[in-house]
């Protein structure tokens, strides 16, 4: 794909876009790893497994952003023409691949489910995440329309199914739970829909006759602000699940100076 010749403001928000990517990830990590610490025992792999997210998306976006800033000169009359370099957005399918299966493994943890069903649940969601990446990445680097439209309609089918499990599986434990962590779970439930619904919707941009170097700069900064939502933001909410569950199972570890005491 042909890099579209860029304005000076498109190509510094979308530089700005990726750079804010990185310091989120690297500012949720540092949070994750820390909060673990203040979670029980059963809540702690939801934690690890939101540390695992934001380290691996971190990376990619650093790898991205070097990527965007190889792939752009400036001219002289101040605007951004490829460098004859490629912009590598294959970092993006990479990190989905292994970020999505996370992210749902993470929520399925803190649900806290029996084990028998836990281990079902987790299969099948990690199967539908993987195939979901795995069948839109061709589409994503086709540029004729057929060929992405085909694509994003086959990624939809697991996209649907995972969407459709979670909502029951959240909806679910919501009634089984106090009302605080009824209200975290509805909210989580929403946020899931809300971030992931944004992802084919830049996606199908360049569909809706957004062409160029708005459809580039749209897409790139789209997904970044997606990323930010569903993986700092979604990890931020695992962990107010997990701290309302120890509230009310009456578990009294929830100071922070708790985890600095000596073990039991
Ligand atoms: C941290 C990254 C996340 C949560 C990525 C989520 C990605 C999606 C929900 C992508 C969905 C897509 C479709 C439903 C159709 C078009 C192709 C995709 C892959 C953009």
């Amino acid at each position: 794909m042909s890099l579209p010749e860029l304005t000076f403001g498109q190509y510094q928000l979308v530089y700005n876009m990726l750079s804010l990517a990185i310091a989120a990830m690297i500012a949720s990590f540092a949070f994750f790893v820390m909060a673990r610490q203040q979670l029980s025992a059963k809540y702690r792999p939801a934690m690890i497994m939101s540390s695992l997210v934001v380290g691996i998306a971190g990376y990619h976006y650093w790898r991205i952003f070097n990527s965007w800033e190889a792939a752009y000169v400036l001219t002289e009359a101040g605007t951004y023409v490829a460098s004859g370099e490629p912009f590598n957005d294959a970092y993006r399918y990479v990190d989905w691949l292994l970020t999505v299966p996370l992210l749902v493994a993470e929520l399925v943890a803190v649900l806290a489910l029996p084990a028998g069903k836990r281990g079902s649940l987790m299969a099948r969601l990690i199967v539908a995440s993987a195939l979901m990446v795995a069948l839109g990445y061709p589409g994503e680097i086709a540029s004729d329309m057929t060929t992405r439209v085909v694509w994003a309609v086959a990624s939809t089918v697991p996209f649907l199914y995972i969407l459709f499990v979670l909502w029951v599986e959240l909806s679910k434990a919501a009634e089984s739970n106090d009302a605080h962590t009824k209200v975290l779970l509805r909210n989580t439930r929403l946020l899931l829909l809300a971030t992931w619904g944004f992802y084919p919707i830049a996606y199908m941009m360049p569909m809706l006759g957004i062409a160029g170097g708005a459809a580039m700069v749209g897409l790139q900064v789209g997904y970044s602000i997606a990323d930010i939502t569903a993986k700092c933001g979604y990890g931020v909410m695992i962990y107010h699940i997990a701290r309302s569950k120890m509230a009310a199972e009456g578990d009294v570890a929830t100071a922070p100076a708790a985890a600095y005491a000596p073990a039991k």
